[in-house]
């Protein structure tokens, strides 16, 4: 038994947003039928190809026990089948450029006309307004939800952030809408339309800049290196390179190999609690009762000097040593972790976030398993179907084609050629 078993996804996504939210409601038990282009299927099973002839990691790590059917929704037949499917599914989750599917003939007042107790949810770039009508990648999302401006350091260029909060954070936004429609739905018996923006989504992940904007104008933020640095604060909440955005100051420090690993660094946060044992692993004893040092608010205008000499502590240990320290000490440390290092974590691996999988055309690979876990509901990350895999048994066995009606639908040409 899984949480979600029962629930029928019509997956109409594509690239990385959506494919990111009915991956994860496919862990949590729901039957995800992923419905592609004839011929083609989503892009990115032929985008950043490593193996010639394979689907790409890109598409099979995001597209993990699903089922896929060929469809062709834009001719008469095709049609016919992708109104078939919206009746027979509880959820229609869908990314298309704004407009798309309504082109197709299929505007929300359609689909719930088909089946009043379909949930249809939607990832686009913007939410109603000026930019609605934009294509959004993620890149985009992430300048236009704040989170370039407020990345990156002060003297350079705005930053891209490596994790995907416009595609997958968006995804993950998505995915509640729907769990949470799913919830209503049994008091109501209605379905309804779930929007998620990327640019809503991203601000939401960076609501935490949007609270410093509004503190600027009581005065410079003082937890900033910048404040420490002595530089002066504009109108727009900064660029602040690796600083806490918590209450408690913190920074990327050197570690022992720094000069030969990018990775031989840890993040070292000089929480106030524990700030006279920091005092003393790094050997400064007598800063805990030094004017200008025993207090948090006195070490504010210091704290480019307090962590260079914490950097000369932890730039004679390994990132793994220095954790190993502080740890037992109860100082929050953290070691930059590598995705190199991530593919052989054991401690990963043993949860089931991080496992392997067998691929018919790729053979073994590694991808991200489910991260979250669910006592009741444990999750079997299976292969991502190949193109088509599934159109037969999806046109019987949950369409209920068959005999004549069945030669008919696959002569039309609608979804692709018969696999199996
Ligand atoms: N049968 C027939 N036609 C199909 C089809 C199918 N099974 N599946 C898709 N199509 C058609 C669409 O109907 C559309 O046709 P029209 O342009 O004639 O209406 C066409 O394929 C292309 O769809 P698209 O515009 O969504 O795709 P794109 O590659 O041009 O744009 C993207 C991609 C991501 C920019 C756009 O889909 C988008 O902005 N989505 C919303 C935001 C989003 O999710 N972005 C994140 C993506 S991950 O970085």
């Amino acid at each position: 038994m899984k949480a979600l078993e029962g629930v029928k996804i019509l997956d109409f996504t594509h690239v990385q947003s959506g494919p990111t939210c009915t991956q994860l409601l496919a862990w949590l038990g729901a039957d995800v039928i992923k419905v592609e282009r004839p011929g083609v299927g989503d892009a990115t099973r032929k985008q950043l190809v490593d193996k010639p002839g394979a689907d790409s990691l890109y598409f099979t790590m995001l597209n993990h026990n699903k089922r896929s059917i060929e469809l062709n929704s834009k001719n008469e037949t095709g049609k016919e089948v992708l109104t078939r499917l919206i009746k027979a599914c509880d959820v229609l989750v869908e990314n298309f450029a704004p407009g798309a599917l309504d082109r197709m003939g299929f505007s929300w007042e359609n689909i719930q006309r088909i089946n009043p107790r379909i949930i249809m949810a939607s990832v686009k770039g913007f939410g109603p307004g000026k930019y609605e009508n934009c294509k959004v990648y993620e890149n985009v999302a992430q300048c236009s939800g704040g989170s370039a401006s407020t990345t990156g350091f002060l003297d350079g260029p705005p930053m891209i952030t490596g994790a995907q909060i416009g595609d997958s954070g968006t995804g993950l936004h998505l995915a509640l809408g729907i769990v949470s429609a799913l919830f209503q739905r049994e008091k109501s018996g209605r379905g309804q339309r779930v929007l998620a923006p990327m640019q809503d989504g991203v601000l939401n992940l960076c609501r935490v800049k949007l609270r410093d904007q509004q503190r600027l104008s009581a005065g410079p933020l003082t937890e900033y290196s910048q404040f420490s640095s002595g530089i002066e604060f504009g109108d727009a909440t900064p660029r602040a390179g690796n600083d806490s955005g918590g209450g408690h100051p913190g920074r990327i420090l050197k570690c022992k190999g720094w000069r030969n690993d990018p990775n031989a660094y840890t993040y070292f946060i000089t929480q106030t609690a524990v700030w006279e044992k920091i005092c003393d692993v790094i050997g400064e004893p007598e800063w805990k009762t030094r004017e200008g040092y025993a207090t948090p608010a006195e070490r504010l205008d210091k704290l480019d000097d307090i962590f260079n000499r914490i950097e000369q502590w932890t730039m004679t240990k390994t990132k793994f040593e220095v954790m190993d320290i502080c740890n037992p000490l109860d100082i929050p440390v953290g070691p930059i972790i590598s995705m190199k290092e991530i593919m052989e974590d054991e401690g990963l691996r043993r949860t089931g976030t991080i496992v392997d999988v067998d691929h018919p055309e790729r053979g073994r690979y590694t991808t991200v398993g489910c991260p979250i876990k669910l006592s009741d509901s444990p999750v079997d990350v299976e292969r991502s179907p190949l193109l088509g895999e599934h159109t037969r048994e999806i046109l019987e066995d949950v369409l209920g084609y068959g005999g004549e009606d069945l030669a008919r639908v696959i002569e039309s040409g609608a979804v692709g050629e018969i696999k199996s």
